[in-house]
């Protein structure tokens, strides 16, 4: 029989671009060459799908430059107008937003596309209404996973413990701001300041500020509603950050070993760049007690449950000072270089990252598509 031909879809119209493609190159070179075929489909970032060449060389970063899409598929012909002939490598892109007619002749697509229109389920709509298998979160969970309001309301009604947290909606900032600016001042004087407020729907640090007292808060508001209208305001939880890794192996989710990101890198330096580029900042396994280390992995395979999740998750916890495990937020796709948190903490599991990568494709084939 032939073997299933994976579509690893990466690049996007995301300020991530670079790192996906990155991520992409790592993926790629993992991918066992005797048990699959691939097909590597580019994103440029002005949307334009394209058949890039298989060459996971190219897509590393060389001379601290990250590569794009748009430079794979123009220097060398590897780029092809989709709908795609495998056969045919000419430099032709389709139509900004076309669906391309090659993801119908692909048994399983890899989604490497970060924000929204790549994790936020809409891509994953898309699949589901083309029959095409896919790696990872389905529609809901990728939804939910990238809401952190919705994220909290499932993991609450699943009894998670979630921290203190307060919505703002756009209909509520445009008719009655007074209004959801003293729910503001009322939450600071019950959870004290600094308070975060975010976007309730972008990914990474992007569009969040730290806020110390009332004067820093309008700006902060506009800021998180220029990335999202909804915007969500925490309370700082004291404490120590703890991640664990959900894997779908044959017989269900299991958990990593978790790690810990040391405090000083926690809030300001583990940022977007040191999450995807740089070697984990992270210790792995994290110094946790047997107890400890036994209930992050309970509530890590727990969440994966309660957002409906599937193939992976990453879920991220504050261990506060009394000795409680809060849980801060699932990444449905986290970052995912050989050196990211998430194959680091498998790794130290004692599952590496081709291993990785094929039971991710493995779990992807074996659920059933189509209406169920
Ligand atoms: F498909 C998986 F396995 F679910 C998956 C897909 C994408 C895991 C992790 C990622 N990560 C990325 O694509 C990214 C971190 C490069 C951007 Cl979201």
């Amino acid at each position: 029989p032939r073997k299933p031909r994976v579509a690893v879809v990466f690049g996007g119209r995301s300020s991530e671009h670079g790192i996906s493609v990155v991520t992409a190159g790592a993926v790629l070179r993992a991918i066992d060459r005797t048990k699959y075929d691939v097909l590597p489909i580019g994103i440029t970032t002005d949307g334009r799908w394209a058949l890039t060449a298989d060459d996971p060389d190219r897509m590393a970063i060389a001379d601290r430059k990250v590569p794009s899409v748009a430079e794979l598929a123009d220097s060398d012909g590897g780029g092809v107008v989709l709908p795609v002939d495998p056969g045919n490598r000419e430099v032709v892109y389709s139509e900004p937003g076309a669906v391309p007619k090659a993801l119908g002749e692909v048994d399983v697509v890899f989604p490497m596309l970060h924000g929204p229109y790549g994790e936020d389920g809409t891509l994953q709509g898309l699949l589901e209404l083309s029959g095409v298998p896919y790696v990872g979160a389905g529609v809901l969970a990728s939804a939910v996973g990238q809401d952190k309001e919705y994220m909290k309301r499932v993991f609450t009604s699943f009894g998670l413990p979630v921290g203190p947290y307060l919505v703002i909606r756009p209909r509520e900032w445009q008719r009655e701001e007074k209004k959801a600016r003293q729910r503001v001042a009322d939450f600071a004087g019950e959870h004290g300041w600094p308070l975060f407020i975010k976007p309730a729907r972008a990914g990474s640090s992007i569009g969040i500020t730290k806020v110390d007292s009332f004067d820093g808060l309008d700006e902060a508001i506009a800021e998180a509603q220029r990335h999202d209208p909804k915007i969500i305001v925490e309370a700082l939880l004291r404490g120590r950050e703890i991640e664990c890794g959900v894997l779908e192996f044959e017989d269900g989710p299991r958990a990593s070993v978790p790690a810990e990101i040391p405090p000083v890198q926690a809030h300001d330096y583990y940022d977007f760049e040191a999450k995807y580029i740089d070697s984990t900042p992270g210790l792995v396994p994290a110094p946790l007690t047997p107890e400890e280390t036994a209930e992050v992995q309970r509530l890590a395979v727990e969440a994966f449950e309660a957002a409906s999740c599937e193939g992976l998750v990453r879920a991220d916890f504050f261990l506060t000072e009394d000795g409680r495990f809060v849980i801060n937020e699932i990444n449905t796709m986290p970052g995912f270089t050989p050196i990211s948190m998430y194959p680091q903490m498998w790794e130290k599991s004692g599952v590496g990252y081709a291993e990785l990568v094929d039971r991710l494709i493995q779990a992807a084939l074996s659920r059933s598509t189509g209406l169920r």
